[in-house]
């Protein structure tokens, strides 16, 4: 250690240029750590199906086979916990959101994304369209490993990770927001890491 120390030290360092990339609060880490609410759910691919739901009716609904045959994209995108750590240039490949919603007829304003083990998070539409939201199989260019919320989790980078449901199975068309299971215990009903808006009222 340098003997001329003012007792600052960076527990993690930016990558060169990348500091516009992290937003307040963050710390940027190259782990990436498994935040999960409770146990693994392994649903075998052949039970798997991801819906669209209204009200108590399915409008739409895949199987794993039929996703799979959809047009799939690579998206390389950074990450926000808000536990504090950021992710850079995270690759994931899978389903654009406006590829399943352009099949479903509605004029929702919101949706609940809805997951195996009961985990739910709400969103803007807004927000899970436009290019903004994938469902997501493949990290790294391996199938997504199970903790991580394979074998599809929804992916909605621009907000915090909270928002990128984890064993996704479908997503409930919605006309007015309502909170998720975060979003119930006080955490914040839209979640930009940019706006630090981590909790209720931020
Ligand atoms: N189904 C489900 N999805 C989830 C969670 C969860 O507990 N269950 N945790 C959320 C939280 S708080 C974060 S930070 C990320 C963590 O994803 P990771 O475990 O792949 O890092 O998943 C989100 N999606
Ligand atoms: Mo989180």
């Amino acid at each position: 250690m340098s003997p001329i120390s003012h007792g600052f030290h960076r527990r993690h360092t930016v990558p060169d240029g990348a500091a516009d990339r992290v937003p307040p609060g963050q710390y940027v880490t190259d782990g990436f750590p498994v935040l999960s609410a409770g146990p693994t759910p392994h649903t075998p691919l052949t039970e798997w199906t991801f819906s669209i739901r209204q009200g108590s009716s399915t409008v739409k609904s895949w199987t794993w086979q039929e996703l799979q045959q959809l047009p799939a994209e690579t998206a390389t995108v950074d990450i926000h916990c808000v536990t504090r750590w950021s992710k850079l240039d995270t690759e994931w490949r899978g389903v654009s959101v406006d590829t399943l919603l352009d099949q479903v007829e509605h004029d929702a304003g919101y949706i609940m994304a809805f997951s195996d083990g009961g985990y739910t998070t709400n969103l803007p539409l807004a927000d899970v369209t436009g290019g903004k939201a994938w469902v997501a199989f493949s990290f790294a260019g391996a199938p997504l490993e199970p903790e991580h919320g394979g074998p599809a989790r929804l992916l909605v980078p621009h907000l915090y990770f909270w928002k990128s449901a984890k064993w996704v199975r479908g997503l409930e068309l919605m006309d007015e927001d309502r909170p998720g299971f975060w979003e119930t215990y006080g955490y914040n009903m839209y979640g930009d890491p940019w706006k630090e808006q981590r909790y209720q009222g931020d």
